[in-house]
């Protein structure tokens, strides 16, 4: 097919419409197209991106941020502060015109040369294409800067065709439209990059979680409720309250927005990121029951919740840790260290029972380790540190063990008793091991029977609901209950205080019949 593009082979080069890369590269008004370009690239990024890492502007920040000399990143927060940091971000938006612009003179050079219509559009958005995927592993952000720079030559190439004669002549007519074009996508970039992506906006500590589909919280509370024995008195399988525990009087308020958290110490590459990385990621819900290892062996330190949040291992996969140990640390100071295993399994939430985390359960994000006793379930996370050698831990410097998989239990909440059948309840959690069946005795140990047990959740790190009913013996009896995990191991009957590494044995009661 002829076409009347400028260069094309039809038509023989003049001086004017530069066919090789130094003709083009000297050519200002090429130049100046390809620099448009270069903008709507970003722009186009932005618009699909935001202010995320998914931007291609954020990996080449962070690269200026770990690659800058030492004396230069001294300076920059010692004598620039936060206009350091707006310095860096201004340069790494500059590389990242540099890159689409260089693509797009590439192309058009190219796209001269080729006696096709329309071929240098298509080169700009092929090679404009896989740098940002590259670089920020998103597809959608790339396709987005690829177009923004292929509007721009594409644009400019159609109005600098010579058929259309006017008083101006083709170069300008090709800058001025690619220009307009540039202006046009970065206001559109502006405009969509700043509105958070559908639904996406950042909602306070204990608010309704907008970025989840409501209806799937919905299934999975409603599945919890079926699977719950409904006990007057006795908490379903999710708790109505759920217990707090930790080191501060006043909780840390962290800003949602200005949230990040980071992957450090033995790593193969630092990994940071903030809370929409999180929040852009398909979410996850997750049933998880916490005890805290300092509670009594009946007390009412251990609850049930369903956590929205993504594994951690994706992150902690791109980080490559080169150590068996990680110490979680939080904007409260606290830290604690446990073995990297247990993160394999970890999970970042952000959300509780359709809510944004609430502010004393660590909003905008905590930790859930699987199994493990409250404590390393760290509240209002900012990193993940890899090491070597095991760090140490805030509890354990106090002389706990709680870092390890929580102990079996089974718990007597609930008692009533009638004249002629006594009903007792309560809550068991084995961790992962799971718990399969609870056992009462009513005679202190003596002969035991299975109580009514809950269904299962689907996430095996989740507590069951126990009932019994018996007929009242008349007289004054003791209760005891133990839990049999999944594997049928059963509960230990050695009675352990809490300190340092957590409550053990049958709980039992006396009843007054
Ligand atoms: N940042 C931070 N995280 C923390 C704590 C803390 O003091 N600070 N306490 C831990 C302890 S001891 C327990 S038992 C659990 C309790 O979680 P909850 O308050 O959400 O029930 O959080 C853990 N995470
Ligand atoms: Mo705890």
């Amino acid at each position: 097919m002829p076409t009347d593009e400028p260069g094309s082979a039809d038509e023989p080069a003049t001086a004017d419409e530069p066919t090789s890369i130094r003709e083009t590269v000297t050519d200002v008004y090429v130049l100046l197209v390809a620099a448009f370009a270069g903008v709507a690239g970003v722009a186009g990024s932005y618009a699909a991106a935001g202010f995320t890492t998914a931007w291609v502007v954020t990996p080449l920040d962070t690269f200026l941020a770990f690659n800058m000399p030492d004396f230069a990143i001294r300076f920059a927060i010692t004598v620039l502060g936060d206009l350091g940091q707006k310095l860096s971000l201004i340069t790494a938006i500059g590389i990242g015109v540099g890159i689409f612009a260089t693509a797009a003179l590439v192309a058009i050079t190219a796209g001269r040369r080729v006696d096709v219509s329309g071929a240098g559009i298509l080169f700009s958005v092929w090679l404009a294409l896989p740098v940002p995927f590259l670089l920020t592993g998103a597809v959608v952000p790339a396709a987005a800067a690829a177009a923004g720079v292929g509007l721009v030559v594409g644009v400019s190439s159609i109005a600098g065709r010579p058929r259309y004669r006017g008083g101006v002549d083709p170069e300008r007519r090709s800058v001025v439209a690619g220009l307009a074009t540039a202006v046009g996508v970065s206001i559109l970039g502006g405009l969509l990059g700043r509105e958070p992506v559908a639904g996406r906006t950042v909602a306070g500590a204990g608010e309704t979680l907008e970025t989840v589909d409501p209806s799937e919280v919905r299934a999975r509370l409603d599945e919890a409720e079926q699977s719950s024995l409904s006990v007057d008195g006795l908490d379903g399988l999710v708790s109505s309250s759920f217990y707090e525990v930790d080191i501060n009087s006043v909780d840390p308020a962290v800003d949602a927005e200005n949230w990040s958290m980071t992957i450090t110490g033995a790593v193969e590459n630092e990994v940071e990121l903030d809370y929409r990385d999180l929040l852009d990621r398909e979410p996850e819900h997750q049933f998880h029951t916490l005890r805290c290892v300092g509670e009594d062996l009946n007390g009412e330190k251990m609850d049930n919740a369903l956590w929205t949040g993504v594994s951690v291992m994706e992150f902690l996969e791109e980080a490559n840790p080169q150590g068996e140990y990680v110490q979680l640390r939080a904007a409260d100071d606290f830290y604690e260290s446990f073995p990297l295993d247990a993160l394999e399994d970890g999970f970042l939430a952000y959300g509780m029972n359709g809510d944004t985390l609430p502010q004393g359960h660590g909003y905008p994000v905590r930790a859930l380790i699987p199994g493990h006793w409250g404590e390393i379930n760290v509240k209002w996370l900012t990193e993940i540190r890899v090491a070597e050698e095991e760090p140490s831990g805030y509890w354990e410097e106090r002389g706990w063990h709680g870092t390890g998989p929580v102990k079996t239990v089974a718990k007597l909440h609930h008692e009533r008793v009638g004249d002629d059948q006594i009903e007792v309840g309560g809550h068991a959690y084995a961790g992962v091991r799971g718990v399969s069946a609870v056992e009462v005795s009513t005679d202190g140990g003596e002969t035991w029977t299975e109580a009514e047990i809950s269904g299962t959740l689907p996430d095996a790190d989740t507590q069951r609901q126990w009932v019994y009913r018996y007929d009242n013996p008349g007289e004054r009896h003791e209760v005891v209950v133990r839990a049999i995990e999944a594997d049928g191991t059963v509960q230990p009957d050695e009675r352990t205080d809490a300190y340092p590494s957590g409550p053990g044995g049958w709980v039992s009661t006396t009843i007054d019949a």
